[in-house]
């Protein structure tokens, strides 16, 4: 009875009795959507939609935002503190007092015999602003260690490099509003519509008011792709090929914008000599873009009224990271587009805080965009917290992925992960095992205790989770959105920033700063320190940001909003007011596909997970939309090597292998297969990770693999056990 069905059953939307609507903001992806959360009589969180008078999302939400309350009730969360003397033992169940004495010793201990920078602490994207600067106190002024940063350096530290080198500052210039104004829009490695679906809901929405040409460039037909004008599938880790081609076509037809080039950039004296390699066809040879369509998309660009671009980790985790984030500034510059509405650059950034981290965490330097290498700034925020200026190092230590190959040669003995789960999200995860297991001392704190790193740690820390507590997210446009406090953490575990400054209190320094007990007053501290600044907050308030939906930085004292977009008057963050064109010269020192490991490995995301899946995993709904780890393989060479529909297939590469399900799609070429990286030993096991020079971040997206045939029945067991959570 196929057609009585919709009769008999029509759809129920089940009655949740929610009595009461709060309002917060998503705690996944960077887009910053405002989510309304229903409450029953009793104060349990039973649904999540969107909040209608948000700009940013007018009321939609993506399917992990709409299970988002259930992320209250989730299974693995710690709600006690959890100890050890050793990885071998059982973890004990501790009082805070304990746990943070026992962690204040092993620190002093640590950094006796070895030196202040044999401890390292490494966190994350995704805990609140309030939360970042409290710690930025702790690990700089107070512990003071230098080997110190986030795993947005697994994310975002090539858009800050290039935005540093080409304009003088981190800082996206551009907006979602840019989408209404643009008349050409230039997209690379991003797949939108499924890794920010309300920004491509923006975009969309604003196509079809207004048709404008959209450009994909990705190796492989992702939706995003479908959906564009023209997609380029371009050849894995040659955007910089593209991009050198494209600025060499508009000045050699004399298409850029000579007025804004004089009054507002720098360039070097070779400049277009160096560009003069990079003509259509010789560039058409290394990116596999052919020449006519170089020469397209250039005039295009060019022409148009405003251009814009966007990109995300297609660009960013790769080798050519920072230079291809240049190379689109490059572009943005010649044609006069940036800070123009509907024109310039826009990063579109990956956690819900990889801008609050950047911005006040003091990963990269001192909060407010400060740097240590600058005496005044050193001084300015010594003086600020009440310590001697020496404390600080004069120098930015070393990055996360340059404190692992520390720990593993023995100059880095102890280590502090906060929200972060490199087992899984590391490259190459048997040489992360064997670096955790080096380690004297090993601290986790995550919301949840069954993160696949407290099984290599001393000692677990419960964290509060989301709208457990109450602060502020930056998103991809600059938009500090609040967070409410929506229900209790579980058991004892408490917000961050509240275990930060514990901890604080066990140290010298600990004593002379000032480490305020709410959100609310540690805003107020970084808002007088953002005075005059680019990332001017003074004008904010918590209040006055939860009230609005979120406001844009910079906003100053006394406006009523801030600004839309960053450089609209030309002048930059270098010292001479001007922004800098940059020489980008190709060298191609990726992991190509060779004889014995034939194909590129790409891998990214699926539009139900979010990362590491300790949240995402633990929704039922989530998981029966993306339940397995799979890998996209071309239909023509499965059937070439015998491989069907939905086998299991083995992959080696040089660093490991990894047993895997075959879904065969034309969404990827001949030569490439594509896997999510959310699931537990599987696709790190294989990257190789090779680091960009600037900005450090590892090329997740190209390295070299094989497939071998397996006997399908032991595939289907380890499958099965290596997804056990
Ligand atoms: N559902 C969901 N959404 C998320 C996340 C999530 O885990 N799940 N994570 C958030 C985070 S932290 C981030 S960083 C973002 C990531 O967002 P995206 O960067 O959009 O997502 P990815 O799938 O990692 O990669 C995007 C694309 O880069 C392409 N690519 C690979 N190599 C190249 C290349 O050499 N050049 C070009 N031009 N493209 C290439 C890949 O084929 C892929 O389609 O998503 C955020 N949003
Ligand atoms: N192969 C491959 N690898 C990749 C990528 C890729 O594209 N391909 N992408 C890279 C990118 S862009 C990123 S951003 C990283 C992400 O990598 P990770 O940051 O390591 O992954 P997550 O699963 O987001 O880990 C965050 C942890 O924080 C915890 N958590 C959440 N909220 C809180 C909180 O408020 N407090 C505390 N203390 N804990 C909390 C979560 O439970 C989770 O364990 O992965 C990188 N790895
Ligand atoms: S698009 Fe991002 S911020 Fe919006 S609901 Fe989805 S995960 Fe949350
Ligand atoms: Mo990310």
């Amino acid at each position: 009875m196929l057609f009585g069905r919709n009769k008999k059953n029509p759809i129920k939307i089940a009655d949740k009795k929610v009595t009461e609507w709060k309002t917060s903001v998503c705690g996944y992806c960077s887009t910053g959507c405002s989510i309304e959360v229903g409450v029953n009589a009793d104060g349990v969180p039973v649904s999540s939609r969107g909040a209608a008078g948000a700009d940013v999302n007018r009321g939609k939400l993506c399917i992990k935002g709409i299970f988002e309350h259930e992320l209250f009730k989730s299974a693995g969360r710690g709600t006690e503190p959890l100890m050890r003397n050793n990885r071998h033992q059982d973890y004990q169940t501790v009082g805070w007092d304990t746990a943070l004495d026992r962690m204040g010793d092993e620190i002093k201990r640590i950094q006796a015999q070895h030196g202040r920078d044999a401890f390292a602490i490494v966190s994350t994207g995704q805990i609140m602003t309030e939360e970042f600067y409290t710690l930025g106190k702790l690990s700089r002024g107070v512990i003071g260690t230098n080997n110190y940063d986030g795993n947005t350096t697994l994310c975002m530290a090539s858009a800050v490099s290039g935005y540093k080198r080409s304009f003088g500052s981190d800082g996206p210039p551009g907006c979602y509003d840019d989408f209404a104004h643009t008349d050409c829009l230039l997209a690379f490695g991003s797949n939108l519509p499924e890794q920010h679906p309300v920004i491509y809901w923006r975009l969309k929405e604003e196509m079809e008011k207004r048709k404008f040409p959209l450009i994909v460039v990705d190796p492989r037909v992702t939706m995003f792709a479908q959906f564009a004008d023209m997609h380029l599938p371009i050849t894995p880790g040659t955007d910089v090929v593209l991009l050198n081609a494209l600025a060499h076509v508009i000045l050699d037809e004399g298409l850029q914008d000579e007025d804004y080039l004089f009054k507002n950039t720098t360039r070097p004296n070779d400049f277009e000599k160096v560009l003069e390699d990079y003509d259509p066809v010789t560039a058409s040879k290394i990116c596999g873009i052919d020449e006519d369509t170089i020469r397209n998309v250039a005039r295009l660009y060019a022409n148009a009224d405003a251009a814009m671009s966007i990109w995300t980790m297609g660009i960013n985790q790769s080798t050519h990271g920072s230079d291809g984030v240049v190379g689109i500034n490059n572009l943005n510059l010649i044609t006069g587009n940036v800070g123009m509405p509907g024109g310039g650059g826009l990063s579109i950034t990956g956690q819900c805080n990889a801008m609050g981290t950047r911005e006040w965490s003091s990963c990269s330097g001192l909060p407010g965009y400060r740097i240590l290498e600058n005496p005044e700034h050193r001084k300015e925020i010594a003086d600020f917290w009440g310590i001697e200026e020496d404390f600080f190092p004069q120098k930015r230590g070393l990055t996360q992925t340059d404190i692992f190959p520390a720990i593993e040669t023995g100059q880095i003995k102890g280590l502090w992960l906060i929200a972060t789960n490199p087992m899984t999200s590391m490259p190459n995860t048997a040489r992360i095992r064997k670096t955790l297991e080096n380690l004297d001392f090993l601290v986790v704190q995550d919301a949840y205790k069954d993160v696949e790193t407290t099984q290599y740690a001393h000692m677990y820390l419960p964290a509060a989770l989301w709208s457990e507590k109450e602060g502020c997210l930056t998103n991809t446009e600059r938009r500090v959105n609040y967070i409410s406090k929506l229900t209790d953490p579980p058991g004892i575990a408490k917000p961050d920033h509240e275990i930060f400054s514990e901890l604080a209190t066990r140290f010298e320094n600990g004593k002379k700063i000032k480490f305020p007990d709410n959100t609310s007053d540690i805003f107020d501290e970084m808002r007088e320190l953002s005075k005059g600044r680019l990332l001017d907050i003074s004008g904010m308030s918590h209040e006055k940001v939860k009230n609005a939906y979120g406001l844009q930085w910079p906003m100053r004292e006394d406006a009523d909003k801030g600004d839309q977009r960053l450089y609209s008057d030309g002048k930059f963050q270098h010292t001479d007011g001007k922004a800098k064109l940059i020489n980008l010269p190709f060298f191609d020192n990726n992991e190509q596909p060779d004889e014995e490991f034939p194909f590129w490995l790409n891998t990214g995301r699926v539009v139900e997970h979010f990362h590491t899946r300790t949240r995402t995993g633990k929704i039922g709904n989530l998981n029966k939309f993306s339940p397995t780890p799979y890998m996209e393989m071309n239909p023509d060479v499965a059937q070439e090597m015998g491989i069907t529909q939905q086998s299991y297939v083995r992959l080696v590469s040089r660093r490991g292998d990894a047993v895997i399900l075959a879904q065969l799609t034309s969404r990827v070429p001949r030569n490439m297969v594509f896997i999510p990286f959310h699931f537990h030993d599987c696709v790190n096991r294989l990257t190789l990770g090779l680091l960009d020079p600037h900005s450090r971040q590892p090329a997740f997206k190209q390295s070299g693999v094989r497939i071998e045939p397996i006997d399908q029945k032991t595939a289907a067991r380890l499958n099965a056990e290596s997804r056990d959570f």
